[in-house]
Order: C-alpha cells, then structure tokens, then sequence
C-alpha cells in the first residue's frame, strides 16, 4: 500500500507539466473552438500571493481545465501588473531600485503559482514593467493624443503641506497625510487628462450586449450616471443670463429661489454689485474646505448666503426670486446653478425651510408640510402651473421641454456623473509619457520608432517638494529636442497611472511576444473577445471600464476586431479571515497558501477554497474545515487502491456515476463548484459502499480532475490510464453522460417486519409507500409474519427498505 505522499505527488506532476506544456494556447488553430479565460493579474506585492488569490484563480482553473478536456482550444494566461505606489515606497525606504523589488516579487509569485498547480501558458506572461510591454501602452497612449482624447487641464491635486508631496488618493487618510499626519489640501495643478466621458453613451449602451453578472452592470452605469434633463435660462436683474440644469423641468413654476455653487465664477465678477460682499466672500472660503462629498449629503445642515442687490426672473411665471450661494450646490455638475423647488427636492425642501422661503405645491400628491414630494410617476398631478395644470409629471416633463425649447429659453439636456480621467502621476515608477514640450510648437508625440521611451535611472525616487515628478530632477533626460522642429524642448516628467497597463494586457496575452504590433492581427482575430473575466467588485467602475474605454478607442482605429473586450464577466466574494473579519496584517488572521500546501498540498487547498461557500458570497476561512478536504482526497486515494482490477464499469454504479457526470458538468459552467464538490463526495461514498472497479474509478478522476489536478494524475498513472491511453489525466476527453442513465431503473430493499428482516423486494426507484408495501406484502415470509396482525405503522427508508410495524 502506497502512502499519498502529496509534496513529491505535486512537485512530481509540477515539473511534468513546466516540461510537456500541455496547457499550450495555440493561436490560429481552426481545428478546434478556442476559450479565453482570463483572472485579474496580480499586483506582485511583497506579501506574496494570498488566500484570497486563491478563490478566483482556482474558479478559472477549473473552467479552463474543464473546457480543455471538452476540446477547446484554450487560452489561460497569467502576468504582473507591477507598476505602482508600494513597490516605489518599498524602494524610497530600502534604497533598492523598484526594478528589481518587482523581479523579486514575481519571482516569489512564479513559485506560489506553480505550488497551487495552476494551468496557465506560461509562455505568455506578460509584465508591465518590461519597456518591450510598455512600448505599447505608450503607443495607445500615443493615438489617443493624435485622436484628441488625450489633453492637459488643470486638476486638483492632493498636497501635503508638511511632506510638500502629491499625494495618491490612497495615502489620505481621513483628510490627513498618510505618512506625517500632516495636513492635506487641494492643489491645482496641469495635468494630463483622457476623455473617457466621450465614450459615456456606448460604455452604457453596450453594456445590452454583454453577458455581465446584473451587479456589475448596475454599478458601472451608476457609476457613468447618465441624467436625462434640461437646461433653462433665468435672468439676473443685473441682465446676466443664468443657465439651470434640472432633471424636474416640470416644477419651473414651483421655483421660490435659485442657488449658485460657490467657485462660481459669477460671484467675483459680480463683487462689487453684490451688496454684503464680505459675507458672501467669507462663505466661499469657508466652502473650499469641505468635500464634494460632505456638501451634498441629505440631512446635513443647509448653509448659505442670499446675494443681496441681485435676484433672479422666473421664465415661466415672471416672478422675481431670490438668489443665495450655498455649497449644497456643486460646481463640476450641470452648470453650477439651480433652482430651487423646495416643494419636491428634499435639499431645496431643507434649505428653504431653514431660510424661511415659501414652499409652493406645483404636484399634488403628498403633504408637502413635513417633506418634498418627490414622486416622478403617474402618482402627482400637476397644479398651480399654468398650461401644466391636470397633467402628470410624466407627461409634464415632455411637455415643459417642448415649451422651452419653443421659447428659446432651453433645450434638453444629458449630464453624466462621470469625469474625465485623471492620467497625470507625479512618480517614478509609471510609464513615463511620450510627449515632449516645444516653446515653438507645443506638445509633441514622439515618434513611434522612438517607443519604449525608457525610465531613466535615477538618484532617488522620493518626489521633489515643488510636486514634481523624480523625473523633473534629471535635467540631462528632461532636455530634449523637439521632434517637430528640432528646437530644444523638454520632455513630460509626469508618468502613467497603474490603471494604465492593465487597461490592455489581455490583448497582449494573445501574442505577447510580438514587437512590430501591440499583437498580431490573426492573434487579435483568433482570440478575441475574452470568453470569461472572473475578477473582484471593486474593479467594477475603474478598472474594468477603463480597459473597456480603451477597447472602444482600439476598435475605432481599427485595431481591435469586437467593440467589447469581454464577452462574459462574473466576481467573486471575498475570504474571510477565522472570525469572519477581513484577512490584515494588523488583525494577524492573514492565511498564507505555502503554510497551507505544506501542511496539506495543493490540491487539498485547492479543493477547500472551492468548497468553503458560494462563490459569489465572502466566505469565512476555517484551517479545520480544511481537513475535511484533505479526508475526502485520502478516501479518493484508499478507494484507487483497492479498486477491483476491472475496467469495466461496475453495474451497480453506472447510475450514481452518470448522476455526477451530469452534476459536475452543470455545476462548473455555472460556478458552482461547493455543489460540485458535495456531488463527487456522495459518489465516493456510493463507491465505497458497492466496491468500485478501474472503470468506475476512470470517471470520477476525470470529474475531479480540474479541481485536484495532482492526485488525479498520479492516480491515473497509478491504474494504468496514464499507459493504456497514451496520455495525461488532463488531456484526456471530459466524460459524458447518458440522461436515461443518470437513474438506476431498479433498486433492491429489505423487507423487516418489527425489524426483523423477512425477505427482498426489487422495485422501480423511488417508489412510493404504497407500492413498496403492496409488493413487500406479497412476499411469502411477510405474509406470514402478518397474518392475522394489524399494521400500525410504516417506516420506508427510501430505495433502501421498508419495516412494516404489527399488533396483534
Ligand atoms: C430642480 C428640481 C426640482 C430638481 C425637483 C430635482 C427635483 P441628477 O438626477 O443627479 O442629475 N442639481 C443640478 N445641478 C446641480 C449641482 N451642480 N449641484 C447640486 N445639485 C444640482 O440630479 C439633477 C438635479 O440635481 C437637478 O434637478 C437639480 O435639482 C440638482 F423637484 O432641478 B433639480
Ligand atoms: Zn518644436
């Protein structure tokens, strides 16, 4: 008897699959219907790969196991996203240059990989550090600078007055610098920004054509926000126009005052005819200091100023309203400007209420004394609004549109919530931006034969407290000629943001070692869309709609065959450390894969990560619950060993192994790897109990498989698959099943009468009380045991037996 000796089984089959590449994607093979699944690649931190990698790498894994055996032709790639802030922080603290951080780091996530037997072509990995992969994220960058979609503006930048740096996002904590606890404030400064708002309609209207999980859809529309209104203009008693956008142009005559945001540049303009400038003034410093955020939360506090010397004229009834600046009203949304219609806006409900300004009922259809009534169905009929009156709002609405267009007092109107991308990063470690700056000629694109343009070796990678990047520092880069002129010139300091390399690097997958095209044509054609992208929520709005902006550009200029990047998207639920709190270093419950493969193996770890919960669902980590795995590969292992030499199927097992063939198959397409899991362990057991032969045992390898690669394999060879059939577990054909066979038509049950056993029955499966007991009485010995006897009770353990209760 041979002892499952998993850390020689896995390294075994480990360097058998490095040697044979049987996991090899081959582009262009018409033979065979090609599957592109892809995962998130990771960040290459210096903490290594973590448990919850394991989730949906594992999930892929699987499927593209699975798909494999079916015939596909699969394409299951893996890389390093690695440009970024915590590999530069690591190298500003250790003086060691973020270049080789990074090759340590995937170093250790190369091995962690290979540990957990993942199935990836390792002939395409891609990282976006190397300059032969961002050669090409600068060339995109390149076209959309040449298309216009590329521009400079000036962005508030996070500023630490103590450390004098930019700060990322991530490094304000609470409103203070991460690092000092210095005060942070926003600071303009010119940077480099894309346009994705251009691509705002089709990155919600495609979204019809894709196969996405509905939370996925949700978020990103919310996220773009598209809002269907109006413009109208007012008129200032100083004659200034004043444009509104209001999603409720229904309400116009409702409107008992107007709001301008504070950075409005009216308000300076009109310093000297407003009346209580000082005030007024006081205010707008007062609102630069609290976030967009903090202003426009409901049940907050209303504050503002009235403008006094100015109001404002009601186009619709020619009515004079009062004009206030309050920082409810933000300037980076519709025009900056609103009116005010406190009876069905719940802000305007609140600031007027706090002011003492008329509330006036324009919809009738709530009590319009304890809140706004907000309704926008067929609930509210329209009054106290002129031509309006007796309408709906739903019809309402179109109607007031008509009429201010036909005024020429308005027009309608789509805002989104979506901004431009910021793609400026005052920091070293990004691609830097092939741009260069002529006093003659203005920017100016490196020519491509001129990419990569390189990241110069620098003294040191901490920014520079004027908030430039390192970049800035090495004057013998930064001096340049101009590509256009000649001239001297310098070059952009800035570098690309992390979202940047991940914006592409599935289409590199598909031909990653190509130097002439980001891929080749045939590459792009043969592999695109990606079939399935399993990856985390909270890539919903950045990530994954920047690369989908990116593919839209790329199709329009014609390099990219498909207007979308992914065909299907699904995601994942987080793991929990034990206590069911999220895994951190400062919580001291983070799980490590190598403690667990050592302990276990892979495949058991493997096995657990799949089984823990629904995939979708956080799932709580339990290292005893992991034992339960590891028992179920022993079991799988001891019922190989005693399997009866036969390669025939066992009778007595077709239907239970028909049964999970089905199960398995089902249950992989659909995520349901737990149910999938539980399946094989119940035929396990049925196994067991009926005695298993080779033949049965054929079958459930190739279920389990996908899921715990390494046993399988070793138990394949061990029976003599490996050497009868010419190949490896995971080469060979995924079972099928046969619907009429997934249930046993007959089944044997024991007859007991008062628990004693009186004789056999054969009958149909599943079959009721009645029948059971009608042919249990119709043996010989029942008979007799019941003679003269009255049946109390019945007890019928399904397709197992019956044991019929008597009294005299
Ligand atoms: C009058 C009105 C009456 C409004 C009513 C709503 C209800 P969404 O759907 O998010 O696009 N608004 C417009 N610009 C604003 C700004 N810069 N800052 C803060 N609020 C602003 O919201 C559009 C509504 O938000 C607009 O419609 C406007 O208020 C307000 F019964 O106009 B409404
Ligand atoms: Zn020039």
């Amino acid at each position: 008897v041979m002892k499952y000796d998993f850390t020689a089984i896995e390294q075994k089959w480990q360097k058998k699959w490095l040697e044979e590449k049987p996991f090899t994607a081959v582009t262009g093979d018409k033979s065979r219907e090609k599957f592109y699944g892809l995962i998130e690649f990771p960040y290459p931190s210096g903490q290594g790969l973590h448990v919850g990698h394991a989730r949906p790498f594992t999930a892929m894994d699987i499927i593209c196991r699975k798909k494999r055996m079916q015939g596909y032709n699969v394409l299951f790639p893996i890389g390093y996203d690695a440009f970024g802030l915590p590999t530069e922080n690591y190298a500003v603290q250790h003086k060691i240059h973020p270049a080789k951080v990074t090759h340590d780091n995937i170093e250790n996530f190369r091995k962690q990989l290979h540990m957990l037997g993942y199935s990836f072509d390792w002939d395409r990995e891609v990282n976006t550090t190397d300059p032969s992969y961002y050669k090409w994220t600068q060339w995109i960058f390149l076209q959309m600078f040449k298309k216009g979609l590329a521009y400079k503006a000036s962005m508030p930048v996070n500023w630490c007055t103590s450390c004098k740096i930019v700060l990322a996002n991530e490094e304000v904590v609470d409103g203070v610098c991460e690092r000092c606890g210095g005060e942070v404030i926003r600071k303009e400064k010119s940077q480099w920004m894309l346009a994705i708002t251009k691509y705002a309609d089709r990155l919600i209207d495609d979204l019809e054509d894709v196969d996405f999980i509905e939370r996925v859809k949700t978020q990103q529309r919310n996220w773009i926000g598209r809002s269907e209104g109006t413009e109208v203009d007012f008129t200032a008693t100083n004659g200034q126009k004043l444009t509104v956008y209001t999603t409720r142009c229904d309400t116009l005559f409702g409107v008992t005052y107007m709001v301008i945001s504070p950075e409005h540049p009216f308000l300076q303009a009109w310093k000297d005819q407003i009346q209580n400038w000082d005030a007024v003034a006081a205010y707008i410093d007062e609102a630069a200091h609290k976030s967009d955020f903090e202003r426009g939360e409901l049940n907050k506090e209303k504050t503002g100023v009235r403008l006094e010397g100015i109001e404002a004229v009601n186009p619709a009834s020619g009515k004079k309203v009062p004009l206030f600046v309050s920082d409810y009203v933000l300037m980076g949304y519709g025009t900056g400007i609103v009116m005010g219609v406190p009876g069905h806006d719940q802000r305007d409900w609140e600031f007027a209420t706090k002011f003492g300004l008329p509330i006036i009922e324009v919809v009738r259809g709530g009590d319009i004394t304890k809140e706004a009534f907000t309704l926008k169905d067929d609930t509210g009929i329209m009054v106290n609004s002129g031509f309006l009156d007796g309408l709906t709002v739903k019809e309402a609405i179109p109607a007031m549109k008509k009429w201010v267009t036909e005024q020429g007092i308005g027009h309608p109107k789509t805002n989104y919530k979506l901004r431009d991308w910021v793609f400026s990063r005052q920091r070293y470690w990004g691609e830097p931006i092939p741009l260069v700056n002529c006093p003659k000629c203005g920017w100016v694109p490196l020519p491509e034969s001129e990419l990569p343009l390189l990241l110069p070796e620098v003294d040191s990678y901490e920014v520079t407290d004027t908030g430039e990047s390192p970049l800035s520092k090495m004057t013998d880069w930064v001096n340049t000629t101009c590509p256009c002129c000649g001239g001297p010139a310098q070059r952009e300091t800035d570098t690309m943001p992390q979202w940047a390399g991940s914006s592409w690097y599935f289409l590199r997958y598909m031909d990653p070692h190509n130097d002439q095209a980001l891929a080749s044509k045939e590459a792009l054609e043969y592999w695109s869309p990606v079939d399935w992208y399993n990856g985390g929520m909270e890539h919903t709005t950045l990530h994954l709609l920047y690369s989908r902006f990116w593919h839209k550009f790329l199709y329009d200029i014609g390099v990219v065959p498909t207007k979308e990047p992914y065909a299907k998207r699904t995601s994942h639920g987080m793991i929990l450390g034990e206590g069911g709190e999220k895994m951190s270093k400062s919580r001291g419950n983070v799980v490590n894969p190598n403690d667990i493969v050592a302990q276990y193996g892979a495949d058991t770890m493997r096995l657990y990560i799949m089984f823990v919960g629904d995939f979708e669902q956080a799932a709580t980590w339990s290292t005893e619950a992991v034992k339960g795995s590891k028992r179920f590969l022993d079991r799988v292992w001891n019922l190989a060993e005693g399997a009866a030499e036969s390669y025939d199927v066992t009778p007595a097992n077709e239907a239970v192994l028909h049964k999970t063939i089905k199960k398995v198959t089902d249950d992989i397409d659909s995520l349901k790897m737990n149910t999938a899991i539980a399946a094989m362990m119940t035929a396990v057991n049925e196994l067991t109990a009926n005695g298993a032969s080779r033949g049965d045992l054929r079958t459930l390898l190739l279920l389990l498989n996908p899921f715990a690669p390494h046993i399988t394999e070793e138990l394949w060879e061990m029976l003599g698959f490996a050497a009868k059939e010419g190949k490896m577990c995971c080469q060979a054909d995924w079972p099928a099943y046969d619907e009429s066979k997934t249930v046993a038509s007959t089944v044997d049950m024991a007859v007991q009468v008062n628990g004693k056993l009186k004789g056999a029955i054969s009958m149909p499966v599943d079959s009721g009380e009645k029948a059971v007991v009608d042919a249990a009485l119709a043996v010989e010995k029942v008979q007799k045991a019941t003679e003269g006897m009255k049946i109390v009770k019945t007890i019928l353990v399904k397709n197992r037996l019956v044991n019929l209760i008597v009294k005299p």
